[in-house]
C-alpha cells in the first residue's frame, strides 16, 4: 500500500500525493461552494439531470448533465462527447466562468499550467447511486489532466492501477474537495461505493460531483 503524503499547508490547505501525478486538495471550493452550486442550477435549469443508459442498456445510477463546448453522454451506440444535449437537441450551456476559472487554479496548483477544459461533467448522485470501476479515456488528449470537484454529502472514493483487476485502495471525498488527475494516474482505473443516506445543507439528500476535462487538441472557448 503505497502511503498518501502530505505535499504542502504552509497556506492552511492541506495537499495530498495520491500518486506521481494525482493531487488531492482539502477543501479547495468550500468559500466558493454556494456561488458553485448556483452556477450549476443555472446549467441544469437548461440541461436536466437525466439518468443515461450504458451501451448494454442500464440505467445509470448517477444522473448527469454537462457544461461546455462539448458533454459526454452514453447510450446504445455508446460513450462519447458531443456538443448537442441529446435531451434538448440544443448546445449544452456554456461553461459558467467561475467554474473554469476554479479548474483552472486547482489544475495550476497542481503542476499542470495551461488546463483548457472543454467539458464539464455533472454527476448528481442521490443515497444508493455508485458508479463502477473504469477508467477515463473516451477523450482524446490524454496528455491533460482530469480536475474533480465535490460537493455535499461525502463519499468512498475508489481508485486502482492501470489494470481492473489490480489493488484498489478507499479515501473519503468531501464537500468542497478538488482532486487533479494527471500524467501516468490519468488513467488509473476509479469508482464511487454506493452514496450513504445523509442530508447536506447546500445539497440536501445528495452529492454532486463536477468534472473538468480536455477532450481534444483544439483550444476552448
Ligand atoms: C481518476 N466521477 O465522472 S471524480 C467520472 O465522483 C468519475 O463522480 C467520479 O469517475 C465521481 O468519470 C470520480 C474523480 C476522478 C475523475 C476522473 C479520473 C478520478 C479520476 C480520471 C482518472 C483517474
Ligand atoms: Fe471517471
Amino acid at each position: 500500500m503505497q502511503d498518501l503524503f502530505d505535499i504542502n499547508d504552509s497556506d492552511g490547505i492541506w495537499r495530498e500525493a495520491l500518486g506521481p501525478g494525482a493531487k488531492w486538495i482539502h477543501g479547495f471550493l468550500v468559500t466558493e461552494a454556494e456561488d458553485v452550486m448556483a452556477d450549476i442550477a443555472r446549467v441544469v435549469a437548461q440541461s436536466p439531470y437525466r439518468h443515461l443508459k450504458t451501451p448494454g442498456g442500464k440505467r445509470m445510477s448517477v444522473a448527469m448533465s454537462n457544461c461546455g463546448t462539448e458533454g459526454w453522454v452514453s447510450d446504445h451506440a455508446g460513450y462519447r462527447y458531443q456538443a448537442t444535449d441529446p435531451l434538448t437537441s440544443r448546445p449544452w450551456p456554456a461553461m459558467p466562468p467561475r467554474l473554469r476559472a476554479l479548474a483552472q487554479k486547482a489544475a495550476d496548483d497542481s503542476g499542470y499550467a495551461g488546463f483548457a477544459p472543454t467539458v464539464c461533467l455533472i454527476n448528481y448522485y442521490a443515497p444508493g447511486a455508485r458508479m463502477g470501476l473504469h477508467q477515463d479515456k473516451d477523450e482524446n488528449d490524454l496528455t491533460a489532466p482530469i480536475v474533480s470537484f465535490s460537493l455535499g454529502l461525502p463519499a468512498t472514493f475508489i481508485w486502482g492501477g492501470l489494470q481492473r483487476t489490480g489493488k484498489t485502495q478507499r479515501i473519503m471525498l468531501r464537500h468542497g474537495d478538488a482532486v487533479v488527475w494527471g500524467g501516468e494516474d490519468r488513467l488509473r482505473f476509479h469508482g464511487v461505493a454506493p452514496l450513504k443516506e445523509g442530508e447536506h445543507p447546500l445539497t440536501g439528500r445528495a452529492r454532486i460531483n463536477v468534472t473538468f476535462r480536455q477532450t481534444g487538441r483544439e483550444t476552448a472557448r
